[in-house]
């Protein structure tokens, strides 16, 4: 069985969540840098119409969207499972994933990172009033985050699920920011999820280095 390709950059959060779930397995891959920062390449635009990152090939088999790469993986190559056996545990990773898609990547990457990291190291002025506007955002994801982990070792349980994984490179970001630092430790199952997560072995290895 040839080794999967993850199409995207190193530096790219869902590329790394892609990584973080074939890291935790020991499953070699290889990792076909796209940049996505300027045109998007048109070979790259056959394997994701919508131009963005990851994509992934494995023995001729085609996919993209995080959420299914990962499932495919977890549910394809052996070793550990990454998805709760249990209907109501899965549900509650599933709720999870959903709510970094649709609510925390939006404010925490797409507005605070891109202004508070990403634009400076482009020598570009950060928009006060985007990453202001998308506070509240961030702090309710947050907020519903610190509710679900409660006790639990990990966001979704006492296992590691494909939840952390869509969560550490978002995290990864985030707290590299003033807003995002002060956000964190406001809530303290979150702090403390961050700092038992973040230097695992499949986070270090994956880790970016950002500038
Ligand atoms: N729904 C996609 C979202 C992927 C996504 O937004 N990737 C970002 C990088 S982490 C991207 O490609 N950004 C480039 C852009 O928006 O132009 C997935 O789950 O894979």
């Amino acid at each position: 069985m040839a080794d999967p390709i993850i199409h995207g950059p190193a530096l790219s959060t869902y590329a790394r969540s892609v990584r973080l779930a074939l890291e935790e397995n020991g499953i070699s891959y290889k990792l076909n840098e796209v940049n996505v920062l300027g045109a998007i390449p048109p070979d790259h635009l056959k394997r994701q119409p919508f131009g963005k990152v990851p994509a992934f090939e494995h023995d001729g088999f085609a996919l993209h969207e995080t959420q299914a790469i990962n499932r495919y993986i977890d549910e394809t190559f052996g070793g550990k499972k990454l998805q709760p056996a249990d209907a109501k545990k899965r549900a509650r990773m599933n709720q999870i994933i959903g709510i970094l898609d649709s609510y925390g990547y939006p404010s925490m990457i797409s507005a605070v990172v891109i202004e508070r990291v990403v634009k400076p190291m482009m020598k570009a002025e950060p928009d006060e009033a985007k990453i202001k506007g998308a506070m509240p955002l961030a702090e309710t994801s947050l907020d519903a985050l610190e509710g679900l982990i409660g006790r639990n070792q990990f966001l979704a349980g006492e296992e590691i699920s494909l939840a952390d994984l869509h969560a550490v490179p978002i995290f990864e970001y985030f707290s590299q920011t003033p807003e995002g630092k002060t956000a964190i430790a406001k809530r303290p199952n979150v702090a403390a999820w961050w700092s038992r997560i973040k230097d695992r072995p499949s986070c270090v290895k994956t880790r970016p280095q950002l500038g």
